[in-house]
């Protein structure tokens, strides 16, 4: 069931499927188009000379002849003539026939380019989000599919500009990293490393320690002592009862496949990853003392010195507790995703 943002040349990855954003023609272009012919091989051309071409929004597949990908799903998406010629509705209907295609032959792992945002010239965050959408939506509907969305280039274009500044700030204000430059006094990166500890200690560099933080501090200390003997399983457990949330609900809001949820859920003492700690934590809509509470069961802690666990502070912070919005702000700063 997940989703997941990878950069990638789509001709190199090892899927059930890997769709091909061609034209009406089939009969190849430049592009992914292009790459995909040439990695496939000449019977690839062969046989999409016999397939009668493809409507924008629909699909066709083939077999992935010499590439490592089993097959190909091709379709063909709208060329971008400023948005009023239903250009939204024919790319949502390229997903969603890809999809279709890939639920009726029982794939598993199926990777799409950024179908329309090449040649045909549509806005890559518009076209991001009609992605996105879909395959979230396709994918809470059941199918045990994990789906790849891969770029080609960077996608700082992913979350829009504004919030990637205000994030881009929020980083520059708590990114420990930012101040471990050359000639930076070390009282002041030992200051620094008061708050690195994420939020057990004051998170303002430079500010000296108050009464409120040392109280803070000691609570921090006594519920990391009481709960040494509660797991990550056993606490994660409760939190979903006292959530009312289903285990289901969890772990597809969490991106987490359900093997792996089963595999936590029997063993009390699953070592989970950060990243998938993470995820639960957010699954589980907790604000940030939560969150590192769960984190310390595993023995981990959100700290300032990860740029990733700077932005998933902002993000808990505003709220931002959608997988694959964190996910695209993630990606969108080169940092690994959750789940
Ligand atoms: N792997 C992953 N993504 C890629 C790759 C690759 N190897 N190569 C390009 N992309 P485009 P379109 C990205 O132009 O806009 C062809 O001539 C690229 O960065 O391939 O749908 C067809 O025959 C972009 O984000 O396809 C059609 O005539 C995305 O794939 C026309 O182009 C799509 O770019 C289709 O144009």
């Amino acid at each position: 069931m997940p989703l997941f943002l990878v950069r990638n040349d789509i001709t190199k990855m090892e899927c059930d499927a890997i769709v091909n954003a061609a034209n009406s023609s089939l009969l190849g272009g430049g592009g992914v188009d292009g790459a995909i012919h040439k990695a496939a091989g000449p019977e690839l051309l062969e046989k999409t000379k016999t397939l009668g071409g493809c409507e924008p929004g629909k699909a066709k597949l083939t077999k992935g002849y010499k590439l490592p990908a089993s097959y190909i799903i091709h379709t063909a998406g709208p060329k971008w003539h400023g948005g009023n010629e239903g250009e939204a509705d024919i790319l949502k209907s390229c997903y969603v026939s890809c999809l279709e295609i890939a639920k009726k032959n029982k794939f598993k792992t199926v990777a799409f380019p950024l179908i329309s945002t090449g040649i045909y010239g549509y806005p890559k965050d518009e076209a991001m989000r009609i992605a996105c959408d879909t395959i979230e939506e396709f994918l809470i509907s059941g199918p045990d599919m994990m789906v790849y969305l891969v770029f080609f280039d960077t996608g700082s274009y992913c979350i829009g500009k504004e919030l990637y500044k205000e994030i881009a700030c929020f980083i520059d204000d708590n990114y420990y990293e930012a101040y471990r430059e050359p000639g930076h006094d070390r009282d002041a990166r030992l200051q620094n490393s008061a708050s690195i500890t994420g939020n057990m200690f004051p998170s303002e560099v430079g500010r000296s320690f108050t009464e409120d933080d040392i109280t803070e501090c000691q609570y921090s200390i006594e519920s990391m002592v009481r709960h040494m003997d509660e797991s990550f399983t056993d606490y994660l457990l409760k939190k979903i009862d006292e959530k009312g949330i289903t285990d289901t609900e969890c772990y597809k809001r969490a991106n987490v496949d359900r093997r792996l949820f089963s595999k936590i859920r029997s063993n009390r003492l699953y070592h989970p990853k950060k990243y998938t700690a993470i995820a639960f934590a957010d699954a589980l809509r907790l604000n940030l003392a939560e969150t590192n509470e769960l984190l310390m069961k595993a023995g981990y802690i959100l700290t300032h010195s990860s740029k990733a666990d700077t932005i998933i502070e902002y993000c808990i912070n505003n709220n931002i507790y959608d997988i694959y919005k964190i996910n695209e702000t993630l990606f969108s700063f080169d940092q690994p995703l959750l789940g």
